[in-house]
């Protein structure tokens, strides 16, 4: 690879594909292709990737910046940020006590590696808050996850190339990805005549046009769809009952929740034909493979929790799990996530609204509710490293109002977002493809990989990457030292020698007689074999270490099979090196599919059937929808608040030019309430919740049904140098409600948002 060639991944979604970039002389991302080494993109990539100098080269932050008295910010040097800072959090911590303080983000969808040192920053501060986006989506599924498989951090693949009939529900793989290759694999499934693919979804998506089946489900009313044909499955006998004996636990309890179900009067409900579900039902059954990928459709929807329990007993009880074509458990190199007990069993919750952790992460919607009060144990400080609460999360207007109120707010990002507006103190990071990061998004089995990627640029001056930002300021807060000079001369010789493990002794001393730096060997190992490493820029990839030996540890065969050499240790070197050479990426495992079932972390390996809880819930179904409907008349419409489309990634790129197409991020609407209202495509409307209202573009299309509206996230993003932000497009977070949200998991329900329409005229 030439000097101006450089591969890395792309940073705008969870599949993190690997991509060459070649460079002009001045840094400017001129040429984006895709990287055919990557082990799993394999040269793939979609259309944002070839966008990104819209990231690496946008306004960035490139000082500290301190908030003053009147409102707007001053330069500060490093030092004296980092100074102020530290006395702050240790005051705060000291007085209120660590449970005070909160941390929201920690990696987006490309840089995880510097959430790890946030991590161990965290413990500095003392408190087990973690606010995430994935609390906002996934932690329904983990809190299930948990209670069948036995680890709230047990997570399962979705292959869908590999399944003769297959599911896509509530996901729009074709434009938002989440799978592998996501549009020539769907393409694949759809054109193969053996192979079927069915698609729920209230919007005729890009995915559901290439559907054979398409259920065209009313919004939120899912869990009905799926009750429906779990109902007809057992019902009818049909479920696979060797697998269910051999595999499972917990049926019986199950079964009889099933057998009343009425599926004519669900099927009703949900607006799919009854023969359909039935079809589809039968399908699955008879079929040899089956997998289903699901996302944010069920996820930010009405039932959230329930659907993910429905959703897996329909793979589980129809046999589909742990064999090639289905879904099946797999490995991370490093938990993205924990695992939280009950609060009855002594697990953390919040100290206002009492919210128990899931994954050990806490959602964004309760995260206003935490702070905007009087309650003496209120959260006074936030840190918010790689996210934008201020307008991501529920309720924008309620996170900012709460965020106003706080004794300290600090963000890192690269660029001045709404969130770092409000803040106390602004730290500029390096860009993504300005520092060694990672993504621990490897969700694949049999076969995983790991992709540590290398900088493309010099770090732009005054930027500092997080894992040195968390070092000093832990070492400002008096709890460990800059440098460890032994320590780092030893790791010297530990590297030409490493089957003395000259490092781990040195280390193991060290922390007997300084047990206080145990929860800081990160920044210790960072100081020390970070550099020792061949490269100049690699003191985070320390980590990488740890996590490489610690995957050997649980998974050495599979590691073998990769085709490296040894055991024990000497293998956990050779995979640390094989990572660190590896620019495009690596398999760090391949497995065996009778091994899938070491993968459950129940004691007897098996999956647990029973969650009572949920039982009840869908019990209770039939009443709820009386409801729902009672509650529509005041608000007509369902507005989709988050549609993925072909220019936004999130909030990651601010500089609205960098979309080609959909530069006002439209409204759709369906033609029949378009011609009832009055309104033409291009046309401005206002959209209003009980929370707030939008002014918005609309466009005409018989995508969405009628009664359904659909806007996209990550609009009316400001951006500009000094204070002459342009906004383009609407702000979604003001339509949406943080009371708005699953019972269980507090997880938004940003797909199901209740809204009314009037046409602006002229
Ligand atoms: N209404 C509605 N709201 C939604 C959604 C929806 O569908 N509807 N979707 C939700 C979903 S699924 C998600 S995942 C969230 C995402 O919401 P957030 O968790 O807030 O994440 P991002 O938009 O990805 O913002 C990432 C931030 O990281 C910054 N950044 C980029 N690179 C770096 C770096 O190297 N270091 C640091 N420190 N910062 C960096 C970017 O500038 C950006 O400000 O939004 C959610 N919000
Ligand atoms: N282009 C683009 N791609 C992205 C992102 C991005 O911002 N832009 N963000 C990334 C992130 S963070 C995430 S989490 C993923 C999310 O990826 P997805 O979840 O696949 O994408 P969405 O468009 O949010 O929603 C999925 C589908 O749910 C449907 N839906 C809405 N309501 C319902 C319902 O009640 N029932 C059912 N069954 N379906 C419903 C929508 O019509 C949509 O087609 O995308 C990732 N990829
Ligand atoms: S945005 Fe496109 S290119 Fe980038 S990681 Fe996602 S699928 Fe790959
Ligand atoms: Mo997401």
């Amino acid at each position: 690879m030439s000097k101006n060639n450089h591969s890395t991944a792309c940073i705008l979604c969870s599949q993190n594909c690997g991509i060459t970039i070649e460079k002009d002389g001045k840094g400017k991302f001129s040429k984006i292709t895709g990287d055919k080494e990557h082990p799993v993109s394999e040269g793939y990539l979609c259309q944002k990737a070839t966008r990104l100098d819209y990231y690496q080269n946008q306004i960035r932050l490139k000082h500290p910046l301190r908030k003053k008295a009147d409102g707007t910010f001053e330069e500060v040097s490093w030092d004296t940020a980092i100074k102020d800072i530290a006395d702050k959090l240790v005051f705060i911590r000291d007085t209120y006590g660590g449970t005070s303080i909160a941390y929201a983000g920690g990696g987006g969808q490309g840089n995880h590696l510097g959430g790890v040192f946030g991590t161990v920053f965290r413990s500095a501060c003392d408190t087990p808050y973690i606010y995430s986006a994935l609390a906002q989506e996934k932690t329904g599924n983990f809190w299930v996850n948990g209670h069948l498989f036995g680890r709230q951090n047990t997570n399962y693949s979705e292959p869908v190339g590999e399944a003769d009939y297959v599911m896509v529900i509530g996901a729009n793989p074709v434009q938002a990805h989440g799978i592998p290759k996501a549009r020539p694999t769907i393409n694949e499934v759809s054109r193969n005549p053996d192979k079927t693919l069915v698609v729920v979804d209230p919007r005729r998506t890009e995915t559901a046009k290439k559907a054979d089946i398409f259920m065209q489900v009313k919004p939120g009313k899912d869990a009905y769809l799926l009750a429906a044909m779990l109902g007809y499955i057992i019902q009818n006998g049909l479920e696979n009952k060797e697998f269910i004996e051999e595999r499972t636990i917990g049926f019986e309890q199950i079964k009889p929740h099933f057998e009343n179900i009425s599926v004519g009067t669900y099927a009703k409900i949900c607006g799919v034909a009854e023969e359909t579900i039935i079809s589809v039902a039968r399908g699955i059954t008879q079929v040899n493979t089956f997998a289903i990928r699901s996302d944010l459709g069920l996820e930010q929807s009405l039932n959230s929790t329930l659907n993910a329990y429905l959703v897996r007993l329909l793979f589980l009880l129809t046999g589909h799990f742990g064999r090639e074509g289905t879904n099946c458990l797999h490995t991370l190199f490093f938990p993205l996530v924990g695992h939280s007990k009950e609060p009855e069993q002594g697990g953390r919750t919040t100290q206002v609204t009492r919210m128990k952790g899931i994954g050990k992460l806490f959602p964004p919607n309760i995260l206003p509710l935490e702070i905007d009060n009087k309650h003496p144990r209120r959260l006074r400080a936030l840190w918010v490293d790689s996210a934008n609460p201020a307008t991501n999360y529920a309720d924008a207007e309620a996170q900012k109002k709460a965020m106003e109120k706080l004794e300290l707010l600090v963000v890192i990002d690269v660029a001045m977002t709404e969130t770092a507006k409000l803040a106390h103190y602004v730290l500029p990071a390096q860009s993504q493809y300005e520092k060694m990061e990672a993504t621990f998004f490897n969700l694949e089995f049999p076969d995983n990989f790991f992709h540590l990627r290398h900088p493309v640029n010099e770090p732009l001056e005054g930027t500092l990457d997080e894992p040195e930002i968390y070092h000093r300021l832990t070492s400002a807060m008096g709890e460990i030292p800059r440098s460890f000079p032994l320590l780092a001369a030893i790791a010297k010789i530990d590297r030409r020698f490493p089957g003395l493990r000259l490092l781990p002794g040195a280390l193991g001393i060290t922390t007997f007689f300084r047990p206080k730096w145990k929860k800081y060997q990160l920044f210790i190992l960072k100081e020390t074999l970070g550099k020792a490493l061949p490269y100049k820029y690699a003191k985070a990839a320390a980590f990488i270490w740890i996590a490489s030996h610690l995957y050997v540890k649980r998974y050495e065969k599979a590691v073998q099979r990769t085709g490296l050499k040894g055991k024990g240790y000497a293998l956990g070197e050779a995979l640390f090196n094989k990572i660190l050479n590896s620019p495009s990426g690596t398999f760090i495992s391949k497995h065996q599919y009778d091994e899938h079932w070491t993968l459950i972390r129940h004691q007897d390996k098996k999956v647990h059937l029973n969650i009572p809880e949920l039982l009840t819930w869908l019990d209770d179904l039939g009443d709820n929808n009386q409801k729902e409907e009672a509650q529509n008349a005041l608000y007509p419409f369902n507005l989709i608040a988050g549609e993925r489309r072909t220019y936004n990634a999130n909030a990651i790129i601010r500089n609205p030019e960098w979309r080609k197409t959909d530069g006002a991020g439209a409204l759709k609407i369906n033609p029949e309430d378009a011609r009832e209202y009055g309104i033409e495509s291009g046309d401005t409307v206002r959209v209003i919740s009980s929370k707030g209202s939008i002014k918005i573009v609309a466009t005409i299309t018989d995508e969405v049904m009628r009664g359904l509206l659909s806007m996209p996230h990550g609009y009316g993003l400001s951006y500009g140098e000094k204070n002459d932000f342009k906004e383009v497009g609407a702000k979604v977070n003001m339509l949406t409600d943080v009371n708005y949200c699953d019972p269980l998991a507090k997880t938004p329900y940003h797909k199901n948002v209740r809204v009314k329409l009037e046409k602006i005229s002229g």
